[in-house]
């Protein structure tokens, strides 16, 4: 017979009223637009206490039959940063002279975005974030499969950002291409791969947001209601 889970009542949620519940959505709306990707970060220390809290947010997330599917490598370290920024470089220079395509760099051009990554290095916290494509079980040391990894670990990096954005903090969603250095530098195994850089901290006092990207897609394109 197959192993049954006992469950408990689930006793989680408020009963909000529909008003009260209307005002979160839009005070929650609010909170998050004001969230923008920023790419001049300046060295102000940041409380480990408050990425280690942001880190358990994101491991929150929901994920195919809760294999939970990531890993987290967080660094402060120096040496390390300066390591990451050298090898992001070295494949920037190559994704911006020649490997990417007309249209993707024409398509970057609103960003202002180029080979050059010091944000790397001056930014108090970088996290990469890996995904598992199976996990081995520490004490037998057999296969653990999983499920659903990138929809997973999608899920978690954006309970991440929004748990750092909730706490003040400014964050970059970095994907320098290929990223396989990351695995190597961070000494993390082979059934795991780099999925992005968040590249957290505090905005540089001159950081700048494209004001294009403000134009977000409205409802009528980007949703379909059958009522
Ligand atoms: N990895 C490069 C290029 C880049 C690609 C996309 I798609 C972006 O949204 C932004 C940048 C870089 O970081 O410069």
């Amino acid at each position: 017979m197959s192993a049954v889970f006992k469950c408990v009542p689930f006793s989680g949620l408020p009963d909000y009223s529909a008003e009260e519940m209307q005002k979160r959505a839009e005070s929650f709306k609010e909170l998050m637009e004001g969230r923008r990707t920023i790419r001049d970060f300046c060295s102000k220390p940041v409380d480990r206490a408050v990425i280690e809290t942001a880190v358990a947010t994101a491991g929150l997330a929901p994920s195919g039959a809760n294999k939970q599917p990531w890993h987290f490598a967080v660094i402060s370290n120096p040496e390390m940063k300066r390591k990451i920024r050298e090898a992001a470089e070295i494949e920037e220079r190559e994704f911006y002279s020649g490997k990417a395509s007309e249209q993707w760099l024409k398509d970057l051009e609103p960003l202002g975005t180029d080979p050059h990554k010091p944000f790397l290095e001056i930014a108090p916290y970088l996290i990469v974030v890996f995904q598992q494509n199976y996990d081995l079980d520490p004490e037998t040391g057999d296969k653990i499969k999983h499920y659903y990894i990138q929809e997973s670990v999608g899920l978690a990096c954006g309970f991440l950002i929004t748990a750092l954005h909730n706490a003040g903090l400014a964050t970059l969603t970095h994907t320098p291409s290929p990223m396989g250095f990351l695995r190597e530098l961070l000494g993390r195994p082979k059934h795991e791969k780099p999925v992005m850089i968040i590249v957290t901290g505090h905005p540089a006092e001159d950081a700048t947001v494209p004001l294009e990207a403000l134009n977000k897609k409205d409802l009528d394109r980007t949703s379909s209601w059958f009522e």
